[in-house]
């Protein structure tokens, strides 16, 4: 069994003004396509770890994952699952609703509240130096947490469940926003799908 590009929910261009159609096409056909294949690529002579999800494979920082795969299965395999949440959570403008009242209660729990939550977000993605990744996550303790990661690093790798993510890699913005991250974290806060990341929520915390 191998590894398989998700198909997006959505049209190429569903997210415009927000994000345009070419980069979703080149984000989703090239790069995401490029890490699935690479991550099947890796497993080739390790049939005894083909039947894992991604989940396994990354968890506890790769521990069952051999040495000589490493770098590749934390590179491609991150890749992947990172971009399989991250075009789950987007829809298009308007269409993503609110975060539920549960979910809302967990941000006012942590961070005071959901402006709060949203500020720290913005500020984690915005503060990432170089390729990597914002995110907010349901710690060991059941608690929402905002981390940052670099490269195609998982927050599984360390134990959180990511419930929403933005990816601030070059590639996700530079068609049309140039090195203006900021004006592209702005727009992706606009497309947030919020009743997928209220439904990953449900489903970590229990
Ligand atoms: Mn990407």
């Amino acid at each position: 069994m191998s590894f398989e590009l998700p198909e997006l929910s959505y049209a190429f261009d569903a997210l415009e003004p927000m994000i345009d159609a070419k980069t979703m096409e080149i984000h989703h056909g090239k790069h995401h396509a490029g890490y699935v294949a690479k991550l099947n690529s890796a497993l080739e002579k390790y049939p005894e770890l083909q039947g894992k999800s991604v989940e396994e494979l990354l968890a506890n920082d790769l521990e069952i994952v051999p040495e000589e795969i490493r770098t590749a299965v934390r590179n491609n395999g991150g890749g992947h699952v990172n971009h399989s949440l991250f075009w789950e959570i987007m829809a298009p403008s308007g269409k993503g609703g609110n975060a539920s009242e549960s979910l809302m209660e967990a941000m006012k729990k942590a961070f005071g509240s959901g402006e709060e939550c949203h500020k720290k977000f913005v500020e984690a993605a915005l503060s990432r130096f170089g390729s990597g990744w914002a995110w907010l996550v349901v710690n060991s303790s059941g608690d929402l947490e905002i981390i940052s990661t670099a490269n195609q690093d998982s927050p599984l790798m360390y134990g959180k469940k990511p419930i929403l993510g933005i990816d601030v890699w070059e590639h996700a913005y530079y068609l049309k926003y140039q090195n203006r991250r900021q004006e592209y974290v702005e727009a992706f806060v606009k497309l947030i799908n919020w009743n997928k990341v209220s439904e990953l929520w449900e489903k970590v915390k229990s």
